[in-house]
């Protein structure tokens, strides 16, 4: 699996992670890194998701950037030449996702420059880097967890001003307009996150629609369809220095899903 890993570098931590890092990361630029198939949704990302429970680490990419992501992808980042010493895992320190919630990053190429990290319930340790950058444009488990959010903000003790957006389109279809995670859900009756069979089957429908009927309504290849969009946008993200490929082994997906 061949993603595109997002280079979001923090702005601004929360008090509780500003702590948890103080004096172990060496003055560094540190960057969440979200693990994408998507990169022409880039345009509407509207915040960052990690798994509250989910344990990251910090690793240098070398003495002046880190990346924040799960163990388990910086051992498969060592392989592909992301940091300095093949093999080795250069972590500077542990995180649980509960404490990130709240820092502020950069958001590449969104039409929202600066984003917040939220909880999701639904971010799998096992796949990707752990992080997600959420587009809920056109991505229903996104739309649905940030209305989630809205909803019981206490709750998820996030604060309503980090929920202060709305969908951003980027793409339109004849059949489901230019917000289709958001047609879907409603079609689809969604509730919440926790309605996972509906989820899947919807972003099955997004995916699909999007990638064989979708014509971009926004950025640099307004008006190409997506199929030529995408791997315009990945090419440009990755020249601009905003992101790098990442790529998930196949044999390891399979064993980790059997
Ligand atoms: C931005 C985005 C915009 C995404 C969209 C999807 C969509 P797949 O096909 O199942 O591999 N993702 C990445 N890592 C994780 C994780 N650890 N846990 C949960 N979700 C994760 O799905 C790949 C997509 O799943 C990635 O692409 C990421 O969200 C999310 F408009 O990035 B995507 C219809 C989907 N739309």
């Amino acid at each position: 699996q061949e993603y595109l890993a997002l280079r979001m570098e923090v702005v601004e931590w929360s008090p509780a992670a500003k702590e948890a890092i103080e004096g172990k990361v060496g003055g560094r630029k540190v960057y969440l890194v979200p693990a994408t198939l998507r990169p022409e949704t880039m345009y509407g990302q509207t915040n960052c998701f990690v798994g509250p429970n989910i344990k990251y680490g910090v690793f240098a990419i070398n003495d002046t950037e880190a990346y924040v992501c799960t163990y388990r992808a910086a051992r498969n980042m060592t392989f592909q030449g992301v940091f300095p010493v093949r093999g080795e895992i250069p972590q500077l320190v542990e995180i649980v996702g509960s404490t990130l919630v709240g820092t502020k990053i950069k958001a590449p190429l969104g039409v929202i420059p600066e984003v917040y990290v939220l909880p999701m319930e639904n971010v799998k340790d096992t796949k990707g880097t752990g992080v997600v950058t959420s587009v809920p444009s056109d991505s229903p488990d996104d739309y649905t967890t940030t209305s989630d959010l809205r909803k019981k903000a206490e709750f998820y003790k996030v604060d309503p001003r980090w929920l202060d957006f709305e969908p951003i389109p980027v793409l339109k279809t004849d059949k489901y307009g230019d917000l289709s995670a958001v047609a879907v859900c409603k079609e689809l009756k969604i509730q919440s996150q926790k309605d996972i069979k509906q989820l899947t089957e919807a972003k099955e429908i997004v995916y699909k629609e999007g990638f064989y009927n979708g014509t971009m309504v926004i950025g640099d290849f307004k008006g190409e369809s997506v199929q030529e969009a995408k791997p315009k946008v990945r090419a440009q993200l990755i020249q601009m220095g905003l992101a790098f490929p990442y790529a998930e082994p196949e044999s390891m997906v399979i064993s980790r899903s059997a």
